[in-house]
């Protein structure tokens, strides 16, 4: 619906954020053709990643040469065919590919409607590891494990928890009333979209409501808390970083 008076659920500060569907504004990005990319979370609000939402037209494509930049990819909607490196297979809803730095990622053939949520950051190497390898999987293929013993609040983790990957990206699965046990804050930065269901999210000292759709960004050290509302699981993916000194 149209707002009339210009109010909005969004809000943009120093150390966090939220950008609803009804704020999106494409812009355009060198190697995706046949689609809209709204950059959801840049450095350009002081955050340390990028999140991207793409929206493919058939017919639609991204290219992406090796940089020093990684890229975790998940497939919100829609399907598509995706090549990491030498690898290359066809991932539907829930499914996800992960391209290291040095390498390069490309998406083909996709559905009409197809949507893929980007997650951007460049590589921090760690002094006697190797770089992380690619990866192609999908959401339904990982076991969740309930968060600190509650039931409610289920975790999957789609990455390997190694010394060579930087970035972790989670889905958390909330049922309605599900919660973060405590006010999170600690060092690690957040992306993060709303897949499915509703809830309040707490960043710092305000409580926004927050449904599918919705971006948030959380600067390290944002005290964060969140709990499910409504007759149906909250689900969201997150990213963070991971593995890597303090100094
Ligand atoms: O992994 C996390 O830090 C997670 N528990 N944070 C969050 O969901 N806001
Ligand atoms: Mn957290």
């Amino acid at each position: 619906m149209p707002e009339l008076f210009g109010h909005t659920r969004a809000r943009v500060g120093a150390r966090h954020a939220l950008i609803t569907p009804d704020n999106h504004v494409s812009s355009s990005l060198p190697g995706v053709a046949g689609a809209t990319a709204v950059v959801l979370v840049s450095p350009a609000m002081g955050a340390n990643v990028a999140q991207i939402l793409l929206s493919f037209q058939r017919g639609g494509s991204a290219a992406f040469a090796p940089s020093g930049t990684e890229t975790f990819g998940y497939v919100m909607g829609g399907g598509a065919t995706v090549a990491v490196g030498k690898r290359r297979r066809r991932l539907g809803p829930g499914g996800y590919f992960f391209c290291p730095a040095g390498s390069e990622w490309g998406l083909r053939a996709p559905r009409k409607g197809t949507q893929v949520t980007l997650f951007q950051k460049r590589y921090a190497p760690l002094r006697g590891a190797k770089g992380p390898r690619p990866v192609l999987g999908d959401q339904s293929r990982v076991k969740g494990t309930p968060f600190l013993g509650d039931l409610a609040a289920n975790l999957q983790v789609l990455l390997p928890d190694e010394p060579a990957f930087d970035m972790a990206v989670n889905i958390f699965a909330y049922q309605p009333g599900g919660h973060l046990p405590f006010v999170e804050v600690h060092i690690m930065e957040h992306g993060l979209v709303m897949l499915s269901g509703a809830g309040v999210y707490r960043l710092e000292d305000s409580w926004y409501p927050v449904r599918a759709g919705d971006a948030v960004w959380m600067a390290p050290y944002c005290a964060q808390w969140f709990v499910a509302m409504g007759k149906v699981p909250a689900r969201y993916i997150y990213y963070k970083d991971v593995n890597r000194p303090a100094l």
